[in-house]
């Protein structure tokens, strides 16, 4: 990436309820009472309102690494050694492993993602484009301001059979979280039209449509949901972020 660090949020992402396959991983390995988070890293703490899935790289191994007494982070170990260092662990360079699970035994798993307008939780889904080697290998779904979001839940729905999912798991309601001048208040919609990008796999014109959302969704955006509609995104940003790391639902993480 760039030069200096990433300044991520990363979401706390509590999981409700797992998926059949990945019970049998989990069994007996965690308290009765644990709080298991999936953790995200996200650059737009402002769009999660929009949250409708939780993606994980199906062929990633993630851990499940012990916080406290009571809290539990799934992420990658390379996600959870470096939050050790952050001092985002009880005790600092440590990160007990209480269990480790294939990403594509996650898939169906009920998970409760904080601000999001979906109450009653989303699934976790599988994105065959999540890098184990950048943030958490967790990724928060925003189809409607991320194109990269946005094609792949299209896929998923499209392709649900295939994926082994259900089709209803994948079509949530995509709200409207920003407004823009140039593409409305369906930024990645708008773009994956403009840029005829079919599938998740169209990189490059993917990598562009991201680049064009980030900066016309930073500098031209108006918050249209949640506490702070009206405001512009760049000030409205850093706001949520204070309030969701304020409410223990998100915290500070670099890389
Ligand atoms: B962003 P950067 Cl609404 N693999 O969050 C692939 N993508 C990953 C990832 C991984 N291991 N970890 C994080 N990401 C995604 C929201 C969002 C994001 C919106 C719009 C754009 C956007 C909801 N998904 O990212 O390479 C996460 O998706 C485009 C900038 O570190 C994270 O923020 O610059 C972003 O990529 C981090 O990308």
């Amino acid at each position: 990436e760039g030069v200096g660090p990433q300044e991520y949020t990363g979401m706390k992402i509590k999981v409700l309820e797992w998926a059949e396959e990945a019970k049998a991983d989990v069994a007996g390995k965690l308290p009765e009472n644990a709080n298991v988070y999936m953790v995200a890293a996200t650059l737009r703490p402002e769009t999660m309102y929009g949250q409708t899935c939780c993606f994980v790289g199906p062929s990633i191994t993630y851990g499940i690494y012990k916080v406290n007494d009571t809290d539990y982070f799934l992420c990658t170990e390379r996600a959870a050694r470096n939050m050790a260092y952050q001092k985002i662990f009880q005790k600092e360079g440590e990160f007990p492993c209480a269990a480790t699970v294939l990403g594509k035994k996650l898939i169906g798993s009920l998970v409760y993602a904080p601000l999001s307008i979906h109450k009653e939780g989303v699934r976790v889904l599988p994105m065959e484009t999540v890098l184990a080697t950048k943030g958490t290998g967790v990724v928060t779904s925003v189809p409607s301001d991320s194109p990269d979001d946005y094609a792949t839940v299209m896929d998923l729905a499209k392709k649900a059979d295939y994926y082994g999912i259900k089709k209803e798991w994948a079509e949530l309601e995509i709200p409207a979280i920003i407004k823009t001048p140039s593409y409305g208040d369906k930024t990645a919609e708008f773009l994956v039209k403009k840029l005829k990008i079919n599938s998740p796999k169209d990189a490059k014109q993917l990598a562009e449509a991201k680049e064009l959302a980030y900066k016309e969704g930073f500098y031209q955006g108006v918050m249209v949901i949640g506490e702070f509609a009206g405001e512009k995104v760049e000030k409205a940003k850093p706001l949520v972020r204070e309030a969701l790391i304020k409410k223990g639902e998100a915290f500070a993480y670099a890389e």
